[in-house]
């Protein structure tokens, strides 16, 4: 991916709240190009799987109920830097933490419900998208 690729989701409270269109417009207005994008619902064993890295962690299984709880929207986003510059749009996990003009401020509810996926590394982003897109969905 060159490091030129990011994955992202908009998760199921946001989704819910009627954000989805807003935050797709973020993303596009802050220079994002869509190569991928779909509308789906993760069971609990695919939220499960895609978190997998924070099995160990206190909230790992209300982490998994929550992104299994409703429709989300999977996208894979081009952009130089896309990676690091996608978590700056984003803004920090909590979002009393978060920046103004990032989507978690203006959207997230809370440190779990906080409206957005961004991968964190180039390698992560190519596993996650794998996950979510077969090759004849992403454009080139
Ligand atoms: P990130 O999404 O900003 O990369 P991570 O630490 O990778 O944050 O955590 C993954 C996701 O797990 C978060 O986006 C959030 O939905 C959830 N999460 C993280 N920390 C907490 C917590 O303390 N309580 C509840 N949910 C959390
Ligand atoms: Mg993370």
């Amino acid at each position: 991916m060159a490091g030129n690729r990011t994955f992202t989701m908009i998760k199921p409270e946001a989704v819910a709240a009627g954000h989805a269109g807003k935050i797709i417009d973020m993303i596009i207005q802050a220079g994002f190009e869509i190569k991928a994008l779909k509308l789906t619902k993760l069971t609990a064993e695919q939220a499960g799987k895609f978190y997998e890295v924070h099995k160990e962690r206190p909230f790992y299984q209300e982490l998994v109920d929550y992104m299994s709880s409703g429709p989300i929207y999977a996208a894979i986003l081009e952009k130089d830097n896309a990676v690091a510059d996608f978590r700056k749009l984003v803004g920090a996990t909590d979002p009393a933490e978060a920046e103004e003009g990032t989507i978690r401020k203006r959207f997230a509810k809370s440190k779990g419900e906080n409206a957005v996926h961004g991968s964190d590394s180039d390698e992560n982003a190519e596993i996650e998208s794998n996950f979510h897109f077969a090759q004849e969905e992403v454009l080139a």
